[in-house]
């Protein structure tokens, strides 16, 4: 945890948002992890989504586990409310939280370590339930803040920096994500900014259970030669499927006239997703060739990063358990205690 705050000046023209915010209210305090770290452009990447989406700070709540990606939700939305949970164990927090009051905006941060291999279970639980959040692995495939372990994420045959190969195959979350049921579900890199930002923004509105994958090299233990989330491996490997433009039932975020072919994809809050397709045959509706695409180019040593499936008419856990609109810890005793003559009532029927 750090306690550094940034200076509070900045350029006189910075530009503000409808809120009169400029990005720099998205901002935390100063970052202390490792200069160069993939996670600080993750935040960087958060900051611009919150400004360019225009969301009220006090509407965000962030929660995350133990890591150095874990760590990263001080760097941003400082005036947001914030939660640092136990180690893989932010799912359920923030589960419980949305339960209580479902009006709040949720970004759950966590990293490969937190979510893959302690946390496995509480992430799966999270994705099948359709919890209303936006779910961001920072995947390093290792465990940053305790000196560089392989995580479950690491590719099979890939070395540690001291020149240990890995033996175990590799958990893909976006692959379990997809058959856990997230109804959306994207990868990206975090020196992408330019993929990563518009798909945090149409994480953010999706309503639903959304998992991006960043992978987000260790500048400290995994960049070398022999791993396969360093920053040459990735951008190497990269294969994009679509580029992402978000507009917003507010206004326009990004106008993007490259030429290609377009599709739109409307989400239940009225935005529209336009995906500029790299690849005329992908289809994001479709969870099962999603999955076989996954695998297909995986096979071939190529990291499938973009919006790789949406479902469009999503509905989150709130809808499933049919809750009222009123989030839980608005309603007043009277309302939610139904009185002792409803429990006797009870009780008679039970006796
Ligand atoms: C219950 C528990 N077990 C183990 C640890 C030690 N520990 C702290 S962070 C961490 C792994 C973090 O890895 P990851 O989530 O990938 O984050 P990164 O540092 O790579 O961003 C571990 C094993 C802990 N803090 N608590
Ligand atoms: S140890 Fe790795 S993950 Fe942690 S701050 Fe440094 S570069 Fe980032
Ligand atoms: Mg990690």
């Amino acid at each position: 945890m750090t306690f550094i705050t940034k200076p509070k000046l900045h350029h006189p023209e910075l530009p503000k948002n409808s809120l009169g915010f400029t990005r720099r209210d998205y901002e935390g305090a100063v970052s202390t992890l490792c200069a160069g770290c993939g996670h600080d452009s993750i935040s960087g990447a958060i900051v611009r989504a919150c400004f360019n989406l225009e969301l009220p700070p006090h509407r965000i709540a962030k929660l995350s586990g133990i890591g150095c990606s874990s760590k990263t939700p001080t760097y941003f939305l400082g005036a947001s409310h914030g939660f640092n949970s136990v180690h893989g164990r932010m799912p359920s927090v923030l589960t419980g939280a949305n339960l209580a009051n479902r009006d709040l905006i949720y970004l759950g941060v966590s990293g490969d370590g937190d979510s893959a291999s302690i946390g496995f279970g509480q992430f799966a639980h999270a994705m099948r339930r359709g919890v209303n959040m936006v779910y961001i692995v920072e995947n390093n495939g290792v465990y940053g803040l305790t000196k560089g372990q392989f995580s479950a994420t690491a590719d099979r045959g890939s070395k540690s920096k001291r020149g240990v190969t890995n033996s175990d195959s590799a958990i893909d979350m976006i692959g379990i994500a997809l058959q856990l049921g997230a109804s959306f579900v994207a990868r990206s890199f975090s020196g992408d900014k330019k993929q990563l930002v518009p798909l945090i923004e149409a994480a953010i509105e999706h309503r639903g259970a959304a998992f991006i994958d960043v992978i987000s090299p260790c500048v400290a233990f995994n960049n070398h030669a022999g791993s396969t989330k360093s920053f040459d491996y990735v951008r190497e490997h990269n294969e994009a499927v679509n580029f992402l433009d978000v507009m917003t039932g507010r206004a326009p975020i990004h106008v993007d006239y490259a030429p290609g072919t377009v599709e739109t994809v409307e989400q239940p809050d009225g935005t529209v997703l336009t995906l500029r397709k790299l690849n005329a045959e992908y289809d994001v509706h479709d969870r099962l060739a999603a999955m076989s695409f996954l695998h297909h180019h995986a096979d071939k040593g190529q990291i499938v990063t973009g919006l790789l499936y949406v479902q469009s008419d999503a509905d989150d856990l709130h809808g499933h358990l049919n809750t009222v609109a009123t989030p839980l810890n608005t309603l007043s005793e009277k309302e939610l205690c139904p009185g002792s003559a409803a429990l006797e009532k009870i009780n008679a029927a039970l006796r």
